[in-house]
């Protein structure tokens, strides 16, 4: 029997606080602004927000780099002005999750700086220095943004390791101190009120200490044998749980590469007391091809499939995991799985029906709830993510074109999701008075959300009404998961059951009509996302279905 939690039921609304909404015309979105759009929150039927980090930062990768963990980065406000959305938040029954980064810190935390000053300096064990090797790196490992993992400093000639940036070097989780901060840091947050963690990147807190050089293998597979899962990793996320989330009901979501399938339980399973949850990346590197992200290839729908169906049998009643088609660090859902061209809508609202009707907590990025598509930027000047300029560089000085270069960064880099959020039709989308840190994506002339709340059937309309159906049902939150069509190369089918309710969802994603056979006799079809009715046994581009049969 699956146990109920109300983190289970949630529905989560993730904002990137640099892009929501700029309440003081600096062009940087802030808390205030965060606060101003509370109740169009709200008035999504979401119940949980989770932030991207605010922390006091250098913001060399965006606030994943955390240079005071106890303080507010200024461009968004001040702790008074946290203390104020907290509480607002609470008013209206929202509950907030923050992003906490302890895998790395930014070389600008105190501890980084002592760090580096000597080799006895009280802080050195904070992080991993080693010595070099035959004039070098102390390893062949890649760094996720260019380069090398190890970076030379000059003052103790010995190498640090980052696994990110060389502005995010690695904390050394084997000392005891290092853990004893971070409980100390989670209890100080837990403390104020706020209602859970989203845990960053918490696959890579334990390392193989021999730092063993890797042969032969694409990034994938080398991020999966030599980077995540480490000998240590669940011992540190116990210890972690046990001195401090243990003692409050918080929600805690695990996010990671290369946590695999078989491993998900390990990290979520009810009786491990370590994460309530994880968010399972594999879809969103589904169409990577072996260089990566920016090489990017087509998603096979059977593959979509195919990962929901078997990390529902992987995570069974025991774990559990959060749901999501984007993030920010992913293309926009519309983009990349939908047709953000001629059936925007209609692909939009199939991927909300399908977000909404899965078995996981759903977490949605702000702005794909009015079907905002990618950035599709036309020159390097206009990106800001530290992962697409470094790309960027490194490919040109490989000899790729600017055209191709641009080309993969439109289709898979990060800034697409985190352009400013599109409110209305004046300048800027009304994110902002001022010039936007980002720019804006300029569609917002026709995809804003003043629009989204006069049209009754619009993306928005669709996805309360999407939120509010599964909020009635309980089935869609706890009851089973079965793919009845899992070979089907675009249409999706399957059910969703317990003693209550059964549900038979049926997505046609593809761009054709398309003949179905729907053999529901007495089912009723209880959400469309074409408001026509349409024949019982074709499926029009893009529609959506969700038939309902009582048991
Ligand atoms: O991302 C971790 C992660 O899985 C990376 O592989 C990420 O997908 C990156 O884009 C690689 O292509 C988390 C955060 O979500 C991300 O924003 C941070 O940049 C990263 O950790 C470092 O903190
Ligand atoms: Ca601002």
């Amino acid at each position: 029997m699956i146990t109920h939690k109300w983190w289970k039921e949630g529905i989560i609304y993730q904002i990137y606080p640099q892009s929501f909404y700029d309440s003081n015309g600096d062009g940087i979105g802030d808390l205030q602004g965060i606060i101003r759009k509370l109740d169009y929150i709200k008035s999504l039927g979401v119940d949980i927000i989770w932030l991207n980090p605010i922390y006091a930062s250098p913001l060399d990768d965006n606030g994943y780099d955390i240079s005071d963990y106890r303080a507010i980065n200024p461009i968004y406000g001040t702790m008074g002005d946290f203390d104020e959305m907290l509480a607002e938040m609470h008013k209206r029954g929202l509950r907030l999750l923050m992003d906490l980064v302890v895998n790395h810190s930014s070389d600008e935390h105190k501890w980084f700086k002592e760090s580096r000053k000597s080799k006895n300096n009280p802080y050195r064990d904070y992080y991993y220095w080693r010595k070099g090797k035959n004039g070098g790196p102390p390893n062949n490992w890649p760094a996720v943004f260019g380069g090398s993992v190890w970076e030379y400093d000059r003052t103790t000639s010995e190498y640090y390791l980052h696994y990110f940036s060389k502005k995010q070097p690695d904390l050394n989780w084997e000392n005891p101190k290092v853990r004893q901060e971070v409980i100390d840091i989670i209890r100080w947050w837990l403390d104020k009120g706020i209602d859970g963690f989203r845990l960053d990147v918490i696959s890579m807190i334990s390392k193989d200490l021999v730092f063993p050089d890797a042969t032969g293998e694409n990034f994938g597979e080398m991020y999966t044998r030599y980077f995540c899962n480490g000998p240590r990793v669940h011992e540190f996320i116990r210890e972690v749980h046990d001195k401090s989330l243990k003692d409050y009901n918080v929600m805690t979501v695990g996010e990671g590469p290369a946590i695999t399938k078989e491993a998900g339980n390990d990290y979520t399973g009810q009786n491990r007391g370590e994460l309530n949850m994880i968010f399972p990346l594999d879809l969103m590197s589904a169409d990577w091809g072996p260089d990566g992200r920016f090489d990017p290839g087509i998603t096979d729908r059977r593959k979509i499939k195919s990962f929901f169906r078997e990390w529902n049998e992987a995570l069974g009643d025991d774990g559990w995991m959060s749901v999501f088609l984007d993030n920010h660090d992913s293309p926009r859902m519309v983009s990349r799985f939908g047709n953000d061209t001629t059936y925007r809508t209609e692909s939009a609202k199939l991927l909300l029906t399908l977000l909404l009707t899965l078995r996981g907590t759903p977490s949605i990025h702000y702005g794909s709830e009015i079907g905002m598509t990618n950035a599709s930027f036309d020159s390097i000047d206009q990106y800001k993510d530290i992962e697409s300029l470094n790309f960027y560089s490194e490919a040109i000085k490989n000899g790729m074109s600017d055209h191709e270069a641009i080309r993969r960064i439109q289709i898979s880099g990060r800034d697409n999701v985190r352009t400013p959020m599109q409110w209305d039709d004046r300048n800027h989308g009304g994110f902002t008075t001022d010039t936007p840190w980002l720019e804006s994506n300029p569609n917002y002339k026709s995809i804003n959300v003043e629009m989204e709340e006069s049209d009754d059937s619009g993306i928005l309309s669709f996805f309360r009404q999407m939120v509010a159906f599964r909020k009635s049902h309980k089935t869609l939150s706890y009851g089973s998961f079965t793919d009845l069509d899992p070979d089907h190369p675009h249409v999706f089918h399957y059910q969703r059951k317990d003693a209550d309710a059964q549900f038979i969802i049926i997505l046609n994603m593809s761009d054709h009509t398309t003949s179905y056979a729907i053999n529901q006799a007495g089912a009723h079809l209880s959400i469309c996302n074409y408001t026509e009715a349409g024949k019982r046994e074709e499926l029009r581009p893009w529609e959506a279905r969700i038939y309902l049969t009582a048991i």
